[in-house]
């Protein structure tokens, strides 16, 4: 379609990783960028971007307006309430995480008609996918493998799991009675991340949360009381290996997939793990616990690993970032100069 300008459309633009992937993409020259959030994008981010648009991923008459605009042949979709936050609405977080993303299946389904090729839809699902039922299964089962326990606990975590499958129905199975036999127009990619952690954003919301709390609270200065439990294991991610788990996964040969959904991990500290590290590079911290009851349950039914064999075997990833690179040479440096900029 050479008369509309071609795209990628970001949703969730303001948050940890739009933002992450908007400044790489820019950074790499890649920014045709249509970045979409409800809330503020920050302005350095806008000026990275096409455009940004203020705007509900519910909101169908927005997505026409777009597409009158431009063709969009890859969507990357973050928008979405989190853990913590969709638990006190969780109708609300179904409409967001579940129609949102049925809207942008649709809107890269509809693009693919215009096309004439696949529309690459790159989607963040999450280790809050799982449900381990106590502290006992979760010890013996360790790394969990991508169909293991898929009994989330969670209004986010069923909404990812369920998303997972809206795209790969949508990739395979999308209008399979009707007479055009219009299918395969989109082409689903799916990352469970575990708790990522970002030098320059804290998340809004999320039950990992408390690992980038921790960090950044030290670095500012101020004292921080951890929600959950020190024994408490999850595993983490830092942000730049996100990053390139996305564009690694957007970029692989469609041949190569054997999975429309990939677990992918770097490290699996405890909170008291974690806050040991804090109290080495920032010697006043000032760390206690005191766990919330019901938040320490979320991630207590979220698994101790993730195996993410299928990613390093289909795709070869492999993260660049183990623990102590990530604060040594990452999370330090950068939280350090970000702070001291403020
Ligand atoms: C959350 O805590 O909700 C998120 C996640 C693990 O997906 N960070």
């Amino acid at each position: 379609m050479g008369m509309r300008k071609e795209v990628i459309l970001i949703t969730g633009a303001a948050g940890e990783l739009g933002q992450a992937l908007i400044n790489q993409l820019a950074d790499e020259g890649r920014s045709n960028i249509v970045a979409l959030d409800v809330k503020p994008i920050p302005i350095p981010i806008q000026e990275r971007c096409e455009l940004a648009i203020p705007g509900d991923i519910l909101d169908e008459r927005l997505f026409s307006r777009l597409i009158s605009e431009y063709a969009i042949p890859a969507i990357y979709h973050f928008a979405a309430l989190l853990s913590t936050r969709a638990e006190f609405t969780p109708e609300a977080a179904h409409r967001v995480n579940v129609d949102g993303t049925m809207n942008l299946l649709k809107l890269a389904a509809d693009q693919s008609g215009w096309l004439g090729e696949p529309v690459k839809f790159v989607f963040p699902s999450s280790v809050a996918v799982f449900g381990l039922p106590d502290l006992a299964t979760k010890a013996k089962e360790g790394a969990l493998k991508e169909y293991q326990w898929l009994e989330p606990t969670t209004m986010y975590g069923c909404n990812k799991l369920y998303c997972e499958q809206l795209g790969r129905y949508y990739a395979h199975n999308y209008r399979q009675l009707a007479a055009d036999q219009h299918r395969g127009g989109v082409d689903f990619r799916s990352l469970r991340f575990p708790g990522l952690i970002s030098a320059f954003t804290l998340p809004t919301g999320g039950t990992s949360d408390y690992a980038s709390e921790m960090i950044h609270a030290a670095a500012k200065g101020e004292p921080y009381r951890c929600f959950v439990r020190p024994d408490t294991r999850i595993p983490f991610m830092a942000m730049p290996d996100a990053i390139k788990a996305l564009l690694d996964l957007s970029a692989a040969p469609a041949e190569n997939l054997k999975s429309y959904v990939y677990s992918v991990t770097a490290f699996n500290p405890s909170a008291e793990e974690i806050a040991g590290i804090v109290r080495r590079h920032f010697p006043d911290a000032e760390i206690t616990f005191q766990p919330d009851e019901r938040r320490q349950a979320i991630v207590d039914s979220w698994p101790e690993d993730q195996d993410d064999t299928w990613a390093r075997r289909d795709w070869n990833w492999q993260p660049a970032y183990d623990l102590d690179r990530a604060f040594d040479e990452y999370l330090v440096p950068n939280i350090k100069a970000h702070y001291h900029r403020e």
